[in-house]
């Protein structure tokens, strides 16, 4: 009879499981989890702080579809990668996080690293269990790559003790599970889709939001489709950004604050009304609203606004419904109306200001103008990851996604130390795109050492940095006092482009707006990842608005 091992066993069942990627540090008790994943023929990446890893890994489920895994030491590693669980929680993403685990048979006794695992993952996770037997390893892989996938995606968490991955058990006895299917696709009530399709047609003024929700379902062809048939102005959320193309003729994103404060019914699909959309209340939104919502979790329906139709479903199927409803009816909101000519209005306006940053040669530069190449340079289908305050906010609105899942940034839980991961989990996915890491020089520094990742792995990633000498811009003053330094000033005009040198990449410190092209190029053509450090106005900020964007 054949001996099985539990390393062995966890890599075979990642892979039934269709896990291709693993992001995480070995050390006591998953060195054997991660050499046996590797001999099965998943990708190991190497990552140098398990946030990170965390990070990476999600991305890269969001990305493929299916729950990749992040692998973590028992103790600090895992306690490290619940920042990952929180962040994949709260942006409703898929993920498996591995946490080695200290030995069951020395439980209670003080053992290395030993910690309540479970217990800190549970609130962060839709599950989280202990594997006590070796044979039942398939049984719990499987029930959390099921748990995580299905239904409203979100993390799931498995501790796995030494004594559990270095145990043997006969082959036999192994409790084998099939790879679970992709998720089944709801339809919502054929009743709410009519009523849904019946409300808009009585709006003056409707509005769709387009989430992430749609890109997770990859619902782009059906928001497209039913986009150009009704004829309705649409805006994306940050990660919804792509879904539909930003340069559509229907996007009005450019005008946002003025389309939510004056809709009076809103189509939302797959987004919450949540912080970015301003709760969907007053003074952000009219006090009149009503609200259309497509989620794909019932008790979303409803969550700071009632729903006036509330449509329960998986995204792509219920906008499918949608569509057959419109072509049946062959209704379509008029081009020509006092609202879209206010939108439009709002458009230009917006335009005009910020043509005129872009446009501005001063050194040291705004935003705008830095942004500015970096749009001009990059390919269409160019996949983005960003962070930061400003350097993420205005780069949203002068960077545009052409294509769907192609915005990676801080995201529902607006967290800093995201960036390098995605951007190193998308170059991992899509070797063939072209990946831009857009950063503020704060948010760099929390995850900054990942570019050494990045060299070893070879993923020709650009990464920018708009320095500002801080948190929203520091002072160019040099204060060693903890107790009048500025609590947002980092080192001023630091060299963080001599980082990624240390490990081969080509940095580039850029002072002036026509330098930043050819480093770009430059960049474009490396097989090995560069780093371009653009120094900013420490004064410089978005351009005004009627409400400042509350992301941070
Ligand atoms: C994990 C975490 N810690 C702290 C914050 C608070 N925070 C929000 S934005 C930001 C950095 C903004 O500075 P920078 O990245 O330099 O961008 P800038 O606005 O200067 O362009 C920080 C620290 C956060 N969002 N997440
Ligand atoms: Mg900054």
């Amino acid at each position: 009879m054949a001996e099985i091992d539990g390393a062995t066993l966890i890599a075979r069942s990642l892979k039934e499981q269709g896990v291709e990627q693993v992001y995480g540090i070995v050390g006591i008790p998953v060195v054997p989890v991660a050499s046996a994943c590797q001999r099965e023929g998943i990708k190991f990446f190497g990552m140098r702080n398990e946030q990170a890893a965390s990070y990476a890994a999600q991305a890269a489920s969001y990305l493929t579809g299916r729950p990749q895994v992040c692998l973590t030491v028992s103790g600090p590693g895992m306690v490290h990668a619940i920042a990952g669980l929180a962040n994949a929680q709260s942006n409703c993403w898929p993920m498996l996080v591995l946490g080695g685990a200290s030995d069951i048979d020395q439980n209670g006794m003080g053992a290395f690293q030993e910690a309540p695992q479970v217990e800190a993952a549970r609130p962060f996770s839709k599950y989280a269990h202990a594997v006590e037997r070796v044979e039942r390893i398939p049984y719990y892989i499987e029930q959390a790559v099921r748990t995580s996938l299905y239904g409203r995606p979100g993390p799931a968490y498995l501790d796995l003790p030494g004594d559990i991955i270095t145990g043997h058990v006969e082959e036999e006895e192994v409790v084998w599970k099939p790879r679970v299917p992709a998720p089944p696709r709801t339809l919502a009530d054929p009743a709410a889709v009519r009523a849904a399709i019946d409300l808009l047609k009585m709006a003056e003024r409707p509005l769709v939001v387009v989430g992430k929700g749609m890109a997770w379902s990859r619902a782009e062809e059906e928001v497209r489709a039913f986009v150009d048939k009704s004829g309705l102005p649409f805006l994306p959320t940050p990660m919804g950004k792509g879904v539909v193309p930003d340069d559509h003729p229907s996007s009005v994103a450019a005008a946002r604050t003025y389309a939510l404060q004056n809709t009076d019914v809103v189509l939302l699909l797959g987004a919450r009304l949540n912080w970015i959309l301003h709760f969907g209340l007053p003074p952000r939104w009219s006090p009149d609203l009503k609200v259309i919502q497509v989620d794909i979790a019932a008790e979303e329906i409803g969550t700071n606004v009632p729903a006036a139709v509330g449509l329960v479903g998986d995204g792509r199927a219920v906008v499918h419904q949608l569509n057959e409803v419109l072509d049946e009816e062959r209704w379509q909101y008029p081009a020509e109306t006092l609202w879209w000519s206010g939108l439009r209005n709002k458009i230009a306006q917006g335009k005009a200001t910020s043509d005129e940053l872009m446009a501005s040669e001063a050194v040291p530069m705004n935003y705008y103008r830095a942004l500015r190449e970096i749009r001009d340079a990059i390919p269409r289908d160019a996949i983005i990851a960003s962070e930061g305050a400003n350097t993420m906010d205005i780069g949203r609105q002068v960077l545009p996604n052409f294509f769907p899942r192609t915005r990676l940034d801080a995201g529902s839980f607006g967290t800093m130390g995201v960036g390098l991961a995605y951007a190193i989990a998308a170059a991992a996915t899509f070797p063939d795109r072209r990946v831009i890491c857009l950063e503020g020089d704060s948010a760099f520094g929390f995850s900054g050492m990942e570019v050494e990742t990045a060299c070893r792995y070879e993923l020709p990633i650009t990464f920018v940095i708009l320095n500002n000498n801080g948190i929203g811009g520091g002072p160019n003053v040099h204060d060693t006092n903890p107790l009048t330094a500025s609590p947002r000033a980092y080192t001023g005009q630091a060299h963080y482009e001599k980082v990624i040198e240390a490990f081969g990449g080509k940095g580039y410190f850029v002072e002036r707006p026509e330098e930043i092209r050819p480093a770009l190029d430059a960049a474009a053509r490396s097989k090995m990842p560069s780093l371009i450090n653009i120094m900013i106005d420490i004064n410089a900020n978005r351009k005004k608005q009627q409400f400042a964007w509350l992301t941070h």
